[in-house]
């Protein structure tokens, strides 16, 4: 992965050089106004247009008009052929071809060339892994997850991303641990069997069942578990194709404002679908993520970007099928580390 600053008089000068020297699969980084001078000539402060670009392959290097490509971290002009890699360049190719925001990763650059210019360490990949370290943990957000004061948790999302399982997972690990005044609501009377799933969950964790049909019902089985520390609330899948089902969705959990809705979403979608999905079901108030079957891959930054695209807290990972063990709540470290593992470091 080449990146490469180009400076021009103009946005359209700029990115027909781009596009002349590195071809139309070129993805543009960033855009932005700066003042250039060139003291030599005379010239000073010129308002002049930057774009940073970059490409997954060798860039044949060309003289622009202005001849004004910096040498370095950005990419060098100043000698033909195949050239060395900066210990930058390499780390940013590699959290580039991880799949990181592009704005992500411009911001990181920036922040980069300080730590090169000030930094003593000999080894500049270790320091520059520090920072995104660092810079992971700043931009994750977790829920505060303890029981001070009644909480109503819902539980929405896609078809088969592991809500019910998520919700029984939960209600063991509060049940066992931290108080028996849990009750189970479930509004999923759409999917056949699914109320005798949750009801035999209930059995075997003793604890109570409450079954609503219709948004009024659910607002009663609130108004009627008012002294239990938590009340978990199941929801049927929604496809987010279809937007009446959402709708209706919405209307059983905006019957009290104090539900908290936790969006499940699964670890092992596609960057894209995730964004696709956040947006249809936006609709409803999300207070947090939680992101499912993260054992089911080994690439989060989808997970880290949808984060950062639409910031909301991440409440709890869940790893797996095993009631009640598979799930955790989320943690900045976590997170990071998760994200960092995603990336081919040597
Ligand atoms: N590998 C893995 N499987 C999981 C995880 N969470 C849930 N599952 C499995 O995913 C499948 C669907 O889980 P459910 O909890 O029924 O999903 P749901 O979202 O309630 O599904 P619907 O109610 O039909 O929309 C089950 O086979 C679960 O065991 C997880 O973290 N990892
Ligand atoms: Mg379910």
């Amino acid at each position: 992965m080449q990146i490469k600053q180009y400076i021009a008089k103009d946005i359209q000068e700029a990115l027909s050089r781009v596009k002349e020297e590195m071809g139309p699969e070129a993805i543009i980084l960033s855009t932005k106004k700066i003042k250039k001078g060139f003291p030599e000539r005379g010239i000073y402060s010129t308002p002049m247009v930057e774009v940073m670009a970059a490409i997954d392959r060798p860039i044949q290097p060309a003289g622009g008009p202005f001849g004004t490509e910096p040498k370095g971290a950005w990419g060098r002009t100043d000698s033909p052929g195949v050239e060395e890699e900066s210990e930058e360049e390499r780390f940013l190719r590699k959290i580039l071809s991880a799949g990181f925001f592009p704005e992500f990763v411009r911001e990181l650059a920036e922040e980069i060339r300080g730590v090169r210019k000030e930094s003593r360490s000999k080894n500049l990949m270790e320091v520059y892994r520090s920072l995104l370290s660092w810079r992971l943990m700043e931009s994750v957000e977790v829920s505060d997850l303890s029981l001070q004061g009644p909480r109503i948790w819902s539980f929405i999302g896609p078809t088969g991303i592991g809500k019910t399982t998520t919700m029984v997972k939960l209600a063991a690990h509060f049940r066992l641990r931290v108080t028996e005044r849990v009750t189970l609501i479930t509004t999923d009377t759409y999917r056949i069997g699914a109320v005798e799933q949750l009801r035999q969950y209930a059995q075997i964790l003793r604890l109570p069942l409450e079954i609503a049909y219709h948004p009024s019902e659910l607002k009663q089985i609130i108004e009627k578990n008012r002294r239990q520390d938590l009340l978990l609330i199941d929801t049927a899948g929604r496809s987010p194709h279809l937007i009446q089902p959402i709708k209706e969705l919405k209307d059983f959990i905006t019957v009290d404002p104090r539900i908290e809705n936790h969006l499940l979403l699964s670890a092992t979608t596609k960057d894209t679908d995730l964004e696709w999905i956040v947006d249809r079901f936006r609709l409803i108030p999300i207070s947090s993520y939680i992101f499912t079957k993260i054992d089911e891959t080994t690439h989060y930054v989808p997970m880290f970007n949808q984060i950062l695209r639409y910031k909301r807290p991440l409440s709890y990972l869940t790893k797996g099928q095993s009631v009640p063990d598979d799930v955790e709540p989320a943690t900045k470290p976590k997170v990071a580390n998760m994200v960092l593992s995603t990336i081919p470091w040597s």
